[in-house]
């Protein structure tokens, strides 16, 4: 092995150890045994380092580096064709037993598992740098915060994770402080270079493995350089190995946004939101409020993963453990989204969006005028005319920026308190066309835990799938939960023994379409009119209907100025159809089968009292 990296221009000695622990040494050492990389790179997380990472990207053809004075620091890449999305049916929670990952994970033997990983991880990395990178998720130093160092041999996956999480030299320090448990993460693009063999701009492998060992918390992936299939501190641990954390010790880890909403006497409440991948979870992240609401500031803490937890005095407090955003980029636009627009103008990383011809990035959505030409997201030539001839899309659906959260103009004060933010409500919500009010409230907590569990979404293009169709994605979890679902809400109605003031719990849907498909709510900033009431129910200040399924707010308890809604439409939105409800409620069974001797009573009771009241 090479004893300098082969980034290295002499400037900076990569190739040294950054870290004195011993346990930390010898994995990386014997990892790298296992996948015979030519150089190891321990990253520090340097500017100096990410220039030269991006220097060398943009020589490889991985990375495009965008007109400068139009998108500084950005760059742009393309993944392969195969490579756009997560792979669900290619990830695995291997825990001891099958019993505990549960029906809505795939298991596979974990010793099995562990020799067909040796197998395929054995000179996996040969030709390539194997980059030591170690993470924080949350605040460094936060005793809500969690550490992992991910090896890896993708230096797009580097100078993601610089946006995505805390990295380098601070890291190293909390890992030699001793103090905390680190979780492994070991990431191999599966293709390895022979000698003279010319790299291709985005290198994978067809076969791909994204598994979980939640007993030892360590994860493996090989075979993708796409999002949360290779950004391994994401979905692999804030969620499917913290779910295992949370469990173990107390708190939740969940795929929820938190937002803050200042009202005009400065009065600031916290919201958590669960919404399944692709269903506008950044928009509503940094809702701009409409003009009737002047006085208003919605504050942006997180826009996907939360992890939350009981303070000393019983309330819920929440931190993002993440420091960026993987947004999906069509659709926004400084209309749908100005924050996000703001934030992605500089510093950020395109993948999969189309490129126009001034070196600048362009996807559906984005303008209201597409370009008259651009390179399309697998580099050919996109025009107007020939979208419509062959429905072809400039940008891939499932395209996204990646970008700091700190460039976000709405990003919250409190938003690296290493103490979290307090949690007033937990919002749930999905897509839906049908069936589903505009808002309801849960009448208390194992009745917002049921509606959790029960939540259904149409399918979005952020995993390989049916899109359209509807499925159950309890909690927005489903492809996220490390463990058994039916432990999984056994867990969340256990929370409540521990909190003095639970947050009151809603479901909302901007989904809805009329008769004739079209959208009843206008959505976005409108939306605020429903936090609105959301906030005042926390607060113990408004009024709401008693209905079967929950509360309601009545029409007068939304707040209408500069928004004309009629009382019919708004009746139309919050219909709830008793013979529709009856239906739904037979869907809630189709999964509660197959947990069931997992399932904790209480989803049983509250079934039965639901179907009692429609
Ligand atoms: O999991 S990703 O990070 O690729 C995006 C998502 O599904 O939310
Ligand atoms: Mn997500």
């Amino acid at each position: 092995m090479k004893t300098d990296s082969s980034v290295a221009t002499g400037v900076h000695k990569a190739a040294l150890p950054l870290s004195e622990n011993k346990h930390l040494l010898k994995w990386v050492e014997k990892m790298a045994e296992l996948t015979s990389p030519a150089a190891i790179h321990w990253v520090d997380g340097s500017q100096e380092e990410h220039d030269e990472l991006c220097a060398q990207m943009v020589k490889n053809g991985t990375f495009i580096k965008l007109n400068e004075e139009l998108w500084p620091g950005c760059y742009y890449a393309r993944s392969d064709a195969s490579d756009v999305a997560r792979v669900e049916d290619r990830t695995f929670i291997c825990s001891l037993s099958k019993d505990n990952a549960g029906p809505t994970n795939n298991w596979e033997n974990p010793f099995e598992m562990r020799k067909k990983l040796k197998a395929i991880f054995s000179g996996a990395m040969r030709g390539r740098t194997m980059y030591v990178l170690p993470f924080s998720m949350g605040p460094i130093g936060s005793s809500m915060s969690q550490i992992g160092v991910q090896l890896t041999d993708s230096p797009y996956v580097v100078v993601s994770m610089r946006i995505m999480a805390r990295i380098g030299l601070p890291v190293y320090q909390e890992i030699d402080k001793g103090e905390k448990r680190v979780v492994p993460c070991m990431h191999s693009l599966g293709a390895p270079l022979a000698p003279g063999q010319k790299d291709v701009p985005w290198p994978c492998n067809r076969e791909k493995y994204i598994v979980h060992f939640p007993e030892t918390r360590e994860i493996w992936s090989y075979g993708s350089g796409y999002g949360g299939n290779a950004l391994l501190g994401k979905k692999c641990f804030a969620l499917r190995i913290a779910s295992n954390i949370a469990r173990d010790e107390g708190w939740m880890a969940e795929h929820m946004l938190i937002l803050g909403i200042e009202d005009p006497s400065g009065e600031k409440t916290y919201v958590a939101g669960a919404f399944p991948s692709a269903c506008g979870k950044t928009n509503f992240s940094m809702l701009i409020p409409p003009e009737a609401f002047a006085r208003w500031r919605i504050w942006t803490v997180g826009d996907d993963i939360a992890w939350i937890k009981p303070d000393q005095n019983g309330r819920l407090r929440a931190i993002n453990p993440e420091a960026g955003f993987f947004g999906v980029a069509p659709g926004t636009s400084i209309k749908t989204n100005p924050n996000a627009m703001a934030t992605l103008s500089r510093n950020t990383i395109f993948t999969n969006v189309a490129l126009t011809a001034e070196r600048g990035v362009w996807w559906e959505g984005m303008t209201e005028e597409p370009p008259a030409e651009c390179l399309d997201w697998q580099g050919k030539r996109w025009t107007p005319q020939i979208a419509k001839e062959t429905g072809a899309t400039a940008a891939h659906p499932n395209a996204r920026f990646t970008a700091p959260i700190s460039q976000c103009p709405s990003v919250d004060p409190g938003w690296e308190d290493p103490h979290g933010v307090p949690i007033s409500a937990i919002i749930f919500g999905g897509r839906r066309a049908t069936t589903m009010p505009l808002v309801y409230q849960a009448f208390n907590w194992s009745a917002g835990v049921y509606m959790g569990a029960t939540m259904g979404s149409e399918m979005t293009a952020a995993a390989v799938g049916t899109i359209g169709k509807i499925r159950r994605d309890p909690m927005a979890m489903l492809p996220f939960c490390g463990y058994h679902m039916g432990d999984y809400f056994r867990h969340w109605i256990q929370m409540q023994r521990s909190l003095t003031e639970t947050p009151r719990i809603f479901h909302v849907n901007w989904f809805r379409r009329d008769s004739q498909g079209r959208f009843l709510w206008p959505g976005f900033s409108e939306n605020m009119r429903v936090l609105k009431w959301i906030v005042d129910r926390a607060r113990g200040r408004a009024l709401g209907k008693e209905t079967p399924i929950g509360w309601m707010p009545r029409y007068e308890d939304i707040e209408w100025k500069g928004l004309d809604f009629p009382e019919e439409k708004y009746l139309e939105l919050q219909a709830i159809d008793r013979n529709t409800w009856c239906g739904e409620v037979i869907g809630h069974e189709e999964l509660f089968i197959n947990l069931h001797n997992h399932l904790p009573p209480e989803m049983i009771y509250e079934r039965e009292l639901l179907i009692c009241r429609l």
